[in-house]
This record gives structure tokens, C-alpha cells and sequence, in this order.
């Protein structure tokens, strides 16, 4: 039986656990949990998952949540292959060390100028807010440099992650022409397998900001 992963395309750490099994390799029987609908509140899935958000994972009654640590479940059980979540202690290290920092950077500086757009009625990017991300893209460009993925020279589960998170804001609009390295990375992910469909729900997500943004 396939794992049960209750996603909703438009989220970013959603579409981040569904780009990881894919690339992982493992089928994910996908179930929509509409945010907009407010489905999450629903009782079949609080009583899954109480704390009702998306990415959530079902294996065979198992459950978690959190895209990163889904990811990193996922690639120990089911990976077909030690590189996209390496078992060698330093390289694992270096996966967790930039899967931390989309999740505790990356994400939250993208999420701190999109989520006042689409909530709150904000209209215009604070500059403090659009330096923050800069910097943070700056690092990112740091770990790219002389490393075709980002931990290095394989692909594995920090890009599956960041890429997700990544395309939200690029479909913003945001402008990336300063990180040279990012770009290069960006041309490399294309060829990762559920790139296409991370792609549509990120476009979706950019158009939502974009209609509110003057
Ligand atoms: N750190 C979590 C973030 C998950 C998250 O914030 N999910 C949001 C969508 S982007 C959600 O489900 N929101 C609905 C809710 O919390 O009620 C992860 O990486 O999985």
C-alpha cells in the first residue's frame, strides 16, 4: 500500500514532500486537502494530524507532518540509493544543516513578505523584509559555490526542499540576476523528476500575491 500524502499544491513545504518522494522514487497516493476550503479543519483529517497543517504523511498508519522531516523518513525508508539522503555522517550533516536553513531562514523570510500580501491587505514589499531575503539568497548562492546541488555534488532531499520553497517567491517575480550560482542550479533542477508540477502550484501561489501586490 502506498503512503497517503495529504498535500495542497499551492503550499510550498506541500509541494516540497511531494517533489522529495518523487525524486526519491516512492509512489505517494496523493489526497488534496483544499486550504482554501478551509479543509483542514475537517474532523477525518484534525484526527489525523491536530495540528492541521500540509505536508501530512500516512504510511500504513504512521503519521507525521513537516515536509523536511517527511522528506527525510521517506528517503530512509524508501530510497533506492545512499545520495539523496546520505547514511555517511558528515554528508547526512550537510543535507540537515541546509534543510534547516530553508526551514528556519529561507522559508520564513519568503513566507514574512508573501503571507501580510495575501492575509493582511499589504500592498508593498518593505525594503527590511526584501534585504532579509537577499541575504539569505546570498548564503544560498555561498553553498552553491563550486557544488552543482546544493550539498554538494549530488542532488538530495536540501534541494528537493529548497526548490520548493524557492520557486514560491520566483513566481513573484523576484528578481535573482545578482545570484549567478542560483541561476546555474535553477537550469539543473529543471530536470528533476515532479519539477514540472512544482512549478504550476508555485505559479498559482505567485499569481495569488501578484493580484495583490500595486
Ligand atoms: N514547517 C511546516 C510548515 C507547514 C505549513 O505551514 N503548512 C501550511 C500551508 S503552507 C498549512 O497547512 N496551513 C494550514 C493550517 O495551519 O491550518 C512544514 O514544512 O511542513
Amino acid at each position: 500500500m502506498s503512503p497517503k500524502l495529504y498535500h495542497f499544491p499551492i503550499s510550498a513545504p506541500s509541494r516540497g514532500a511531494v517533489l522529495a518522494a518523487k525524486v526519491i522514487g516512492v509512489p505517494v497516493e496523493i489526497k488534496i486537502i483544499d486550504l482554501i476550503k478551509k479543509e483542514q479543519y475537517n474532523e477525518s483529517f484534525i484526527k489525523i494530524n491536530p495540528q492541521h497543517c500540509v505536508p501530512t504523511l500516512d504510511d500504513d498508519g504512521f503519521v507525521i507532518w513537516e515536509s523536511r522531516a517527511i522528506a527525510c523518513y521517506l528517503a530512509d525508508k524508501y530510497g533506492k540509493n545512499d545520495e539523496i539522503y546520505p547514511k555517511d555522517l558528515q554528508r547526512r550533516a550537510i543535507v540537515n544543516q541546509r534543510l534547516y536553513f530553508d526551514s528556519s531562514f529561507l522559508y520564513p523570510r519568503i513566507r514574512a513578505i508573501c503571507y501580510p500580501i495575501i492575509y493582511d491587505g499589504v500592498t508593498e514589499i518593505k525594503n527590511k523584509l526584501k534585504e532579509d531575503l537577499n541575504t539569505t539568497l546570498g548564503f544560498l548562492n555561498q553553498f552553491l559555490e563550486g557544488n552543482k546541488w546544493v550539498a554538494g555534488e549530488h542532488l538530495t532531499i536540501a534541494d528537493t526542499s529548497i526548490l520548493a520553497s524557492l520557486s514560491s517567491i520566483l513566481e513573484v517575480g523576484w528578481d535573482i540576476s545578482q545570484f549567478s550560482n542560483i541561476e546555474r542550479w535553477l537550469k539543473d533542477c529543471a530536470s528533476i523528476p515532479g519539477y514540472e508540477e512544482n512549478l504550476e502550484g508555485a505559479k498559482t501561489f505567485g499569481s495569488i500575491v501578484k493580484k495583490n501586490l500595486k
